[in-house]
């Protein structure tokens, strides 16, 4: 690693987002011995990687920034869910506040990590052929750190320009005049649509699976405003800490059928006028619980749909009758006139269940016998989620076994921060923890702050090395998989199911209890010596 640092760490963090930048926050301020190692440039995470046209948070002001008044005091967005470029621009003002990137390599990509049992360290080993010796190793690598393109016949022959959007060219593209095709319609998808479609002599969106895309009800923010919102932050701060998904959407208390037609409406237009997620998780209780209740979300997602597109057969093809999946089990996306945009004479959608793509050619896309031209292919085709980033490592345990290894029939870990074979490494919004049922920032803290606790606790009792047991791996698991089957999330192919990746096994990967009962547990093996762990003083 280059730069002015120890090879020699208490702590060595993974990643540069918001989670690893809390973590080195936090443990510098306990004097903790730390160093954040990152493939991007700067800091960011996500942001850094996904920098396409129009990508933004799905997350509203303030839930999307870490909850030091430190920091939000003099920090003002511009808009209700910022764009990547103003996500940036918060992190270089974290990074100052915090004075972050003395402690940072960037540019630096870890490549591979192996467990020494005589010293009970970690070597871990970088892409500048550094190898740098932690005690402990937290990985903050995020849900979607390793993307994902399908194996296209013939994608490396096309001859036009192609970027998937985590891998966007920091310097831009323009789309301006240009044929341009769009693969996947997830929430990346419909985010560099709505772009596209504003200046691209010819649009073509790809659809597999209809996206059930909300309506985001962006507004402009202005300092005065948000200096009146602040006086709220404590309250809001707090009430996401105590709620499921690390939002401060307030309590549900009814169900969906238990309400007459006309309170149900009125609630769902109510959702939908406030924008954002609250129409995803904020309605009744049980929409995502029971298939009738959710039927009635996906009717009225859909009319409103309907009523926005003048085609008919487009807007079936957007919105079909019979819903792809329940409403709300694959990730909704955030949108602003996507549905609209397919009215324009510039804008197409073609729906791949009904014409498969055949192949990539070297102009463009083959489909129904047909040749499409494209100056510039997308795929927003996602991401190998939650467990991709971690096992593209090369992470030895002690039995000599990769985390991939490990994990090859399906993650496993204990609590969703400890894995079995693989002593003092934790996990920071990792598989079996609420990760992507969770507010990003908010997890950084809430679950962030149990590590920060475990590797404080593990430092005063001495204890070198602290691993958890295979038992209790096993029974986190089960635990995971058991919530899991009372959802509907298994209903559907997604990347919450692993789903998205052929060959990927199929599991619930992160944690569907909500973030309460999650820190519960987490808070109880803690107080009873950290239940489900080996912990030694001395080897
Ligand atoms: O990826 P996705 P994403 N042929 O997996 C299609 C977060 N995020 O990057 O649905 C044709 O959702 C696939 O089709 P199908 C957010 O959590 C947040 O868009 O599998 N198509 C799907 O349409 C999100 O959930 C923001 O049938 C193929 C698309 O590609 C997560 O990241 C912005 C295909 C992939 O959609 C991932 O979103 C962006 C194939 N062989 C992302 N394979 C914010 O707003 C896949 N597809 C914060």
């Amino acid at each position: 690693m280059a730069g002015n640092q120890s090879t020699e760490l208490d702590v060595l963090i993974v990643g540069a987002g918001f989670a690893g930048v809390y973590q080195l926050h936090q443990l510098r301020k306990r004097g903790f011995n730390v160093r954040i190692v990152d493939a991007a440039a700067t800091l960011g995470g996500i942001w850094y990687w996904n920098c396409y046209p129009g990508a933004r948070v799905d997350t509203h002001v303030p839930m999307y920034e870490f909850s030091d008044e430190e920091l939000w005091r003099d920090w003002n967005w511009t808009e209700r869910f910022p764009d990547w470029a103003e996500l940036r621009e918060y992190f270089s003002y974290v990074d100052k506040k915090w004075d972050l990137s003395k402690d940072i390599s960037f540019d630096t990509r870890v490549t591979g990590a192996e467990f020494d049992e005589a010293s009970n360290q970690w070597l871990v080993k970088t892409d500048d052929g550094a190898t740098t010796r932690a005690k402990s190793v937290v990985y903050c690598t995020g849900f979607a750190a390793k993307s994902y393109t399908p194996d296209f016949e013939g994608l490396e022959d096309f001859q036009g320009v192609c970027h998937h959007t985590a891998h966007w060219p920091q310097e831009g593209l323009d789309f301006t005049g240009k044929k341009v095709g769009i693969i996947g319609t997830g929430a990346s998808g419909v985010q560099v649509a709505q772009v596209a479609g504003a200046t691209a002599d010819q649009l073509t969106v790809f659809q597999r699976t209809p996206i059930l895309a909300l309506a985001m009800q962006q507004e402009k923010l202005d300092v005065a405003t948000q200096g009146e919102m602040k006086k709220e932050y404590p309250a809001r701060y707090k009430r996401r800490n105590e709620s499921s998904g690390g939002f401060d959407f307030p309590e549900l208390t009814k169900s969906a059928l238990e309400v007459s037609d006309e309170e149900r409406n009125a609630t769902f237009e109510d959702a939908w006028s406030r924008g954002g997620f609250s129409f995803w998780s904020n309605t009744f209780t049980d929409i995502l619980l029971d298939m009738d209740a959710n039927q009635t979300a996906y009717d009225f997602w859909r009319s409103k749909v309907h009523g926005r597109v003048t085609d008919p057969a487009t807007a079936e093809t957007l919105a079909p009758k019979v819903a792809p999946h329940p409403f709300g089990v694959k990730r909704p996306s955030l949108e602003q006139n996507y549905f609209e945009l397919f009215n324009q004479g510039n804008v197409a959608v073609v729906d791949l269940k009904a014409t498969p793509l055949e192949k990539i050619t070297a102009n463009g896309v083959h489909i129904d016998g047909e040749e499409l031209e494209f100056d510039i292919l997308v795929m927003a085709t996602g991401f190998d989620a939650v467990t991709g980033g971690l096992i593209q490592i090369d992470i030895k345990g002690t039995r000599g076994e990769t985390l991939k290894q490990h994990w090859e029939k399906g993650a496993k870990t204990h609590l969703g921060v400890s894995v079995n074979g693989f002593p003092n490494m934790l996990l920071v919004y990792g598989p079996q923890s609420p990760s992507g049922f969770c507010n990003g920032p908010s997890c950084a803290e809430i679950q962030g702050d149990w590590i920060v606790r475990a590797l404080e606790d593990m430092r005063e009792q001495e204890i070198v090395r602290y691993e958890a047991t295979a038992e209790a791996e096993n029974t986190w698991t089960e635990h995971v998989n058991m919530i899991g089957e009372m959802t509907m999330f298994p209903k559907a192919d997604s990347w919450y199911m692993g789903a998205n990746i052929p060959g990927k096994p199929r599991q619930i990967l992160n944690y569907p209890g909500g973030v309460q009962l999650y820190m519960e547990q987490c808070n109880e093996a803690a107080k009873e010596g950290y239940k489900g762990f080996v912990l030694d003083k001395f080897k």
